[in-house]
């Protein structure tokens, strides 16, 4: 039985993982800011759920949903930065909040809660594992923003990599397009109904939380360092 802590567990891919983790026996540790949604997850999943209603943003929240983790279920063995998102637009009329706000949420949130686990996560030989994207490699159109956020999470992972290869193990999961309701941020009206459809046809985010639980369940010795999964289909 691991300790695993999930951000961005109230919905999509979080919600997901949390779901498969606790049906493999595991404890988990539910991070977002809807507390009533973590509430009612949490009502399904039973003891082994915890909810820790926190912004990521804000440092101190996560040092206290932290301290309620280790309160409740010791020192976490799994970390998994999965809250995120993205506002699809140009850049040439883009909303300068929603820049701020994609890397307050997918970069400086990762790096609150990385930087509140890490003595835990290495004491434990524990690992981290951070939700990219496609968008961590390549660069679409009207996502600019976005993809530098997540391109930036390889820089992050492959830094703990390098800095702690004995202590820690990494692993990035970079998916194409998921059905969650991660496209419903998007304020623009025609770049939402131009990717709605898109984002639909897309992976079901189970897919993902099997690709979580792989990477976690990796024999001792190992790490899945990057896995990489798209829809099994012709890309637009
Ligand atoms: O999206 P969604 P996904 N503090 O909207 C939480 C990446 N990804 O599951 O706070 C704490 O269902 C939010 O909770 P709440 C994507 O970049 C996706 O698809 O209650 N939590 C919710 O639980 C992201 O990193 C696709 O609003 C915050 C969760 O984040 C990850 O997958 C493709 C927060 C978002 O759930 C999960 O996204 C891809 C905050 N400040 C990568 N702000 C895709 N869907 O196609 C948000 O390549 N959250």
């Amino acid at each position: 039985m691991k300790n695993i802590l999930i951000t961005g567990a109230s919905s999509g891919i979080g919600a997901a993982t949390a779901r498969l983790l606790i049906a493999k026996g595991h404890r988990v540790g539910l991070v977002a800011r809807s507390a009533d949604k973590l509430e009612q997850l949490k009502n399904e999943l039973g003891e082994r759920a915890i909810v820790l209603p926190c912004d990521v943003t804000r440092y101190d929240e996560v040092e206290a949903a932290f301290r309620t983790f280790l309160s409740a279920h010791g020192e976490p063995d799994v970390l998994i930065n999965n809250a995120g998102l993205g506002f699809f637009d140009t850049l040439v009329g883009g909303k300068i909040e929603e820049w701020h706000t994609m890397v307050d949420v997918n970069v400086k949130g990762v790096l609150n809660c990385i930087h509140v686990a890490l003595p835990s996560l290495i004491n434990a030989k524990g690992h981290v594992v951070n939700i990219g994207s496609l968008a961590s490699h390549q660069v679409f159109p009207n996502s600019g923003v976005y993809c530098a956020t997540k391109h930036a999470l390889i820089a992050i992972s492959d830094s703990l990599r390098l800095e702690l290869p004995d202590k820690l193990r990494v692993t990035t999961i970079s998916p194409g397009s998921v059905d969650t309701p991660f496209i419903d941020s998007t304020s623009n009206p025609q770049m939402l109904a131009q990717y709605k459809d898109y984002f639909a046809a897309g992976l079901r985010p189970e897919m993902i939380a099997e690709q979580i639980a792989h990477a976690i369940e990796a024999p001792a010795g190992s790490v899945l360092s990057e896995i990489i999964i798209r829809p099994n289909r012709a890309v637009k």
